[in-house]
């Protein structure tokens, strides 16, 4: 079986970067101490005034590039510029104009659809309308432009006016809008995924898109070298989840300037008011707390919006705009009303809100193309020279990892990243080599698994590594990853109770049933540093969300350099025609079944062993070969709890066989407590006595 994740649709152009990274040790990327974060107080963008970057010079956008008016098919598209002086009398008018079609839509949408959420749509739309307007730097013609600015609806339930944006944007028809959204088949969905060329993630778990965005940023500043912005919509009962506060707290450490959050503060959320409510300070202090910049307006006020973004686009640090909405903003039904959250409107209400709105529109807002970047030659990836190691040597194969990717740093496009533990995973190989490629993102799981989500919009190869235990706070992330059609390698070390006398909260023990689990993933654990090496090297090719269990303590090698280990596949240790039992195991179990395998040989009976190190996918064939020389009789040794690890998975690839199985499921059953390896893998039963008990017990059993 080989690899068959989907593709992104609709996504053309390269998998890696039209740029290569930044050399080492930029001072674009250097983390700022906290000392130096920004702790002043916040700029309120003034109404009329001049908009001004943090050097204190005035900038400006060209202004309104107003296109076709709904029905005439007339064109009026009056390109004029403005300077810092702020927004003319038409300029607003227009901007009101687009604000309109915006709301419009998003209620046409939705109530096409029979679902939807249009009241979090109106709130934001006078925002989205001046960001399209005047801030957008966006090749709609071309989202594979490396200079693009990046747009991202944290809060992807409001996905009418995302949709809505992209009309005016000329990138989908009015026709699409509101006939498909939500329809079956359609690209429009529910919530935002890569299948639309514009969107570089799925978003709709709240709380993911702005820590994504930070990995864009990331990408932007530290590794492109692009002037690129990175805007991100949130919603404010968004803000109270713990990776939102990751996400800036990692912003303003890696002094992402090129990312502004949006946050709607309409006061409701899906039940009712929100945490803070209307309360703009409380938000303030918080995001300057954690080193932003937060730039409180009215989110209705055209100029207000149009400055503050402004300002956020020279800003040097990340910056928050907190904008004051009402929820339902123009319907008057619905408006800062409880109790509308998620609901399309009545059709009577929809049709006075669309007339009210000024009806069906069909302004289009010319494309505001970033400025070329100068062409670079393609990244051409470097010679990885794997690690080699001696036959029978002890090593871990976490170690293994550190040492294979440290090989795979020699392709420019690998990046890592590590949760403060990469000195146990040992990541920290290649952040010693790498530091500019390698991203400490400290003891937030889900803002390292959401970073290498954005690295990966980029083009970029991100591994990122901690305990298995630990990557399951990220798993909503991970989850979230799959349906963005992301391209990463998680490396989860210190899995089952090998780890020893650290105990139960440190044991990976969930993670191959976690895992498994994830649309489109490889799960891979091997057992020694050859195969490990050759995994990690695979793995920089692999689409999908792959994951690589390694183990803590040290293991002989068992395999030659330069044997291959295909994903799909497996080893056969031991054993030949006469096996009367196979033993099946991965990682450091197959230690434990080698020498259950030697000892059964003392007593006459022939044990085939298996290394199953490809758990997902995995060679049925060798499974279906070992039943038929077997008997059926398997014996399958996991650390791991019993539910969905290799146990599972050997049962599914079976289930149709239609042939008689005999097998005895060896897995970690009771709560772990410390201890060395040795004593809790025996006392979990899957140790080498275990495996031997097991094994004669089945082979006594007639075929
Ligand atoms: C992690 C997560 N929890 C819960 C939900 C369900 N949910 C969808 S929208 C929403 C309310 C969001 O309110 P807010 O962020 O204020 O956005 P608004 O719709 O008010 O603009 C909730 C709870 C979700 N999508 N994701």
């Amino acid at each position: 079986m080989t690899g068959h994740h989907p593709r992104r649709v609709n996504r053309t152009g390269p998998a890696s970067p039209h740029y290569p990274p930044a050399s080492a040790g930029t001072a674009l990327c250097r983390p700022v101490p906290s000392r130096e974060r920004r702790t002043a107080a916040p700029v309120a963008a003034r109404r009329g005034g001049v908009a001004v970057n943090v050097a204190g010079r005035a900038v400006g956008r060209p202004a309104l590039r107003v296109g076709r008016l709904a029905g005439t098919g007339e064109a009026i598209m009056a390109v004029r510029t403005t300077t810092a002086t702020g927004l003319r009398a038409a300029d607003l008018e227009e901007l009101g104009n687009l604000a309109a079609q915006l709301r419009a839509d998003s209620v046409r949408s939705s109530s096409s659809a029979g679902s939807g959420h249009p009241s979090s749509s109106l709130s934001a739309a006078d925002l989205l309308a001046v960001l399209l307007s005047r801030h957008l730097r966006y090749d709609w013609a071309n989202p594979d432009n490396p200079a693009n600015d990046h747009l991202i609806f944290s809060k992807g339930h409001a996905s009418p006016l995302l949709y809505s944006v992209f009309k005016a944007a000329g990138a989908i028809s009015d026709e699409e809008l509101i006939n498909t959204y939500r329809k079956f088949g359609s690209r429009l969905q529910g919530h935002p995924t890569p299948v639309l060329p514009w969107v570089d993630v799925a978003t709709g778990s709240l709380g993911q898109g702005l820590p994504i965005g930070v990995g864009i940023a990331l990408a932007g500043r530290c590794l492109d070298q692009l002037p690129y912005h990175v805007w991100v919509l949130c919603g404010d009962s968004e803000m109270a989840e713990g990776s939102i506060w990751e996400a800036l707290d990692k912003a303003s450490h890696y002094g992402l300037g090129n990312l502004t959050a949006m946050v709607d503060v309409n006061r409701l959320g899906q039940r009712g008011p929100t945490e803070l409510e209307w309360d703009l300070d409380a938000y303030r202090r918080r995001v300057e707390a954690f080193g932003c910049e937060a730039i409180p307006i009215d989110g209705h006020d055209l100029e207000q919006i149009d400055a503050a973004l402004t300002r956020a686009r020279g800003a040097e640090h990340p910056t928050v705009v907190l904008a004051r909405t009402v929820k339902g903003r123009g319907v008057p039904e619905i408006e800062d009303k409880n109790g509308f959250h998620g609901k399309p409107l009545k059709p009577d209400v929809a049709e006075r809100a669309v007339a009210a709105f000024g009806g069906v529109r069909e302004i289009v807002v010319p494309a505001s193309p970033p400025d070329p970047v100068p062409a670079r030659s393609p990244d051409g990836g470097g010679l990885v020279q794997l690690p080699q190691y001696e036959k029978g040597a002890k090593v871990a194969t976490r170690k293994a990892y550190g040492e294979a990717l440290l090989a795979l740093g020699a392709r420019p496009t690998v990046v890592a990243l590590d949760g403060e533990v990469s000195d146990s995973t040992h990541a920290e190989d290649f952040a010693k080599a790498h530091p500019d490629r390698f991203f400490e993102m400290f003891i937030s799981e889900q803002q390292m698994v959401s970073a290498a989500v954005g690295l990966q919009v980029r083009g970029y190869r991100p591994f990122v590594s901690t305990f298995a235990a630990f990557l399951s706070r990220a798993y909503d992330f991970i989850r979230m990853a799959a349906i963005s059609r992301a391209d990463l390698a998680l490396s989860g070390s210190h899995a089952g109770v090998e780890i020893g006398a650290d105990g139960p909260s440190q044991m990976g023990l969930e993670d191959l049933a976690s895992m498994r689990a994830i649309h489109g993933s490889t799960v891979l654990y091997p057992c020694d540093a050859v195969s490990c090496a050759a995994l990690v090297e695979q793995l920089a090719d692999r689409a999908g969300i792959s994951y690589l269990r390694t183990t803590r303590g040290t293991y002989p090698v068992l395999y030659d350099n330069g044997d291959s280990f295909p994903i799909g596949g497996s080893k056969q240790l031991r054993g030949g025609e006469d096996d009367r039992v196979a033993l099946i195991g991965a990682g450091v179990t197959v230690h434990n079944c080698l020498a259950a395998a030697d000892t059964l040989a003392g007593q006459g009976v022939s044990a085939r062993v298996i290394d199953l190190y490809s758990v997902k996918p995995l060679d049925r064939d060798a499974l279906v070969a070992a039943v038929r020389a077997t008997g059926g009789r398997l014996v399958v040794v996991e650390d791991h709890y019993p539910q969905g690890g290799i146990g599972a998975a050997v049962l599914e690839a079976l289930a149709d066989l239609g042939e008689p199985l005999r097998v005895t499921h060896l897995a970690v059953r009771d709560l772990p407590t410390s201890g060395s390896s040795g004593e809790l893998m025996d006392a979990a039963g899957i140790g080498t006595d275990a495996i031997v008990e097991a094994a004669r017990a089945l082979a006594s059993v007639p075929a």
